[in-house]
């Protein structure tokens, strides 16, 4: 089979062997500038717009990719090789691959190389929704103040040089502030991360900022940008060179970065969108009036879940998230963990089944073919762990209720953060507080509860003492018997008691 490689000129011979757009792409408008332009929206929003464009071809919804970062170099260069088209495999149960060519991104900038271009992007009047996935750390949040982090010096960098920022903040703020200079209208702002009323943490986030560094514009915001919380859903596990070799062998695609990802998805979306928005519910997204229970059950399963196995499974020596749902001792213990510590924290789920959601949950993580990377769902846990796992724990603690699994979690991430496995071999440890992590992982090898300091993650939880001494009681248990055993007595007390 000829190997084809993908971009706009190809795609009618490319539409021999899949799915491809079925519009004309010159012909889209971009009405969305979405940050962040990672497997995850590929996987998800750039779908279901594309979905979207393909069933109704409505014309005025295209995405503008934006990569931030100097990072994002590598995404942005292939997309503007590839006219901003890729293949999205769904990685079905059965083990067969589902492929599609996604066309939705029809534009695409690169920050750093020309910031004014993104302003005047997100400034354009075309565009009525800027959306983001900038990541959980990304929001700039000080658990410890509860307030905006004014000393990170990328955003000391933004108040100084407003016309050519380096954070989300900054661009947000000079966007707006054309537009209103201009007289136009305001636009809305989407979160799509993992973040508990993640419309409202951008919203505060960004009026902290607005605030200090352009005062006036605070009334405007308030009253032109709709900022509306969502719940977003999709394993999206990290493209491998063989999945990139895979889809030219098995398709003759010469794709530099195709996407992989469940056949699951979910997108719960409050409907707050101040300039109209596509109707990304005839293509399965649910528009609802309060996202809050949506949210607050995916973050304390799902994500939450993924960061049990991660951590455990690490630890024990697992590479894929499957192989740590597949050890016995792990699902028994994520399982009580589900029922015991978080599902009485949830509250009235009016009109969820939460015994179905977790029942798929544990298929969705043992999906054999989406080997999901363990160093994925452990990568930037101490911006994860804060969102995930410590508010089922501060509700519990309020209300008597059990914290000893996640207490045990815990402890068990702080030995991961010595960088070594049960069996001796190295973890990568990507986080963006590695150098602390690694600082207080040491110290905490001496004396635990030193891990408990680090304050940008665990805020004031060091002062509970019932949470202490069930860490403390779990890092001398783990340490001296390692995570298997620990989990096998837990489980059989705790299943004994329920
Ligand atoms: C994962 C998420 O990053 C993580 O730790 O839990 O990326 C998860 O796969 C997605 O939120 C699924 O929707």
């Amino acid at each position: 089979m000829e190997n084809i490689k993908l971009n706009n000129s190809n795609l009618s011979k490319i539409s021999e062997r899949v799915l491809v757009p079925n519009y004309d792409r010159n012909d889209i408008k971009t009405g969305i500038v979405h940050v962040g332009i990672g497997g995850f929206h590929r996987a998800h929003q750039a779908l279901y717009t594309d979905l979207l464009l393909q069933n109704n071809n409505n014309k005025d919804w295209g995405i503008c990719g934006v990569a931030l970062l100097d990072f994002d170099t590598k995404i942005y260069n292939t997309l503007k090789e590839q006219d901003g088209l890729y293949t999205l495999i769904v990685k079905e149960l059965d083990g067969t691959h589902t492929k599609q060519v996604i066309g939705s991104i029809v534009d695409y900038l690169f920050a750093p190389e020309d910031p004014t271009k993104v302003i005047e992007k997100m400034a354009h009047s075309d565009v009525k929704i800027i959306t983001l996935t900038i990541t959980e750390g990304g929001y700039n949040y000080n658990e410890v103040t509860k307030d905006f982090n004014f000393e990170n010096p990328l955003i000391e960098h933004d108040l100084n040089n407003p016309q050519s920022p380096k954070t989300i903040y900054g661009y947000l703020t000079q966007a707006l502030k054309l537009r209103k200079e201009r007289g136009l209208k305001g636009c809305t702002i989407q979160s799509c991360d993992n973040i508990q009323e993640n419309g409202h943490m951008i919203k505060n986030m960004l009026l902290s900022y607005v605030k200090q560094a352009q005062p006036n514009l605070v009334n405007w915001i308030k009253k032109n940008v709709s900022f509306p919380n969502a719940m977003v859903d999709r394993i999206t596990p990290s493209t491998t060179q063989d999945d990139i070799d895979n889809l030219k062998k098995s398709s003759g695609i010469n794709d530099a970065w195709p996407v992989v990802c469940e056949p699951f998805k979910q997108w719960v979306i409050e409907d707050n969108f101040i300039q109209g928005r596509p109707a990304w519910e005839n293509v399965g997204a649910q528009f609802v009036t309060d996202v809050v229970p949506y949210e607050k059950m995916k973050l304390s399963l799902l994500n939450a879940g993924h960061s049990v196995l991660g951590i455990l499974g690490a630890l024990i020596g697992y590479k894929t998230i499957d192989q740590a749902v597949n050890n016995k001792n792990i699902s028994t213990f994520l399982h009580l963990y589900m029922n015991v510590e978080v599902t009485p924290t949830l509250g009235n789920l009016e009109g969820l089944d939460l015994d179905l959601y977790k029942k798929t949950l544990l298929e969705r993580f043992g999906n054999p073919n989406i080997k999901d990377q363990i160093e994925r769902i452990c990568s930037e846990s101490s911006s994860k762990i804060p969102i995930f796992i410590l508010p089922t724990v501060k509700t519990n603690l309020k209300s008597n209720g059990s914290v000893n699994l996640a207490a045990f979690v815990i402890a068990a991430w702080a030995i991961y953060s010595l960088g070594k496995n049960e069996k001796g071999e190295t973890l990568i440890i990507k986080d963006a507080n590695k150098l602390l992590l690694d600082v207080k992982a040491n110290i905490a090898s001496k004396k635990p509860a030193a891990f408990l300091e680090l304050d940008t993650v665990f805020g004031n939880l060091k002062n509970s003492d019932i949470f202490k001494e069930a860490y403390l009681k779990a890092y001398n248990n783990i340490t001296n018997n390692g995570v298997e055993k620990c989990l096998e007595e837990i489980n059989s007390n705790s299943l004994s008691h329920i």
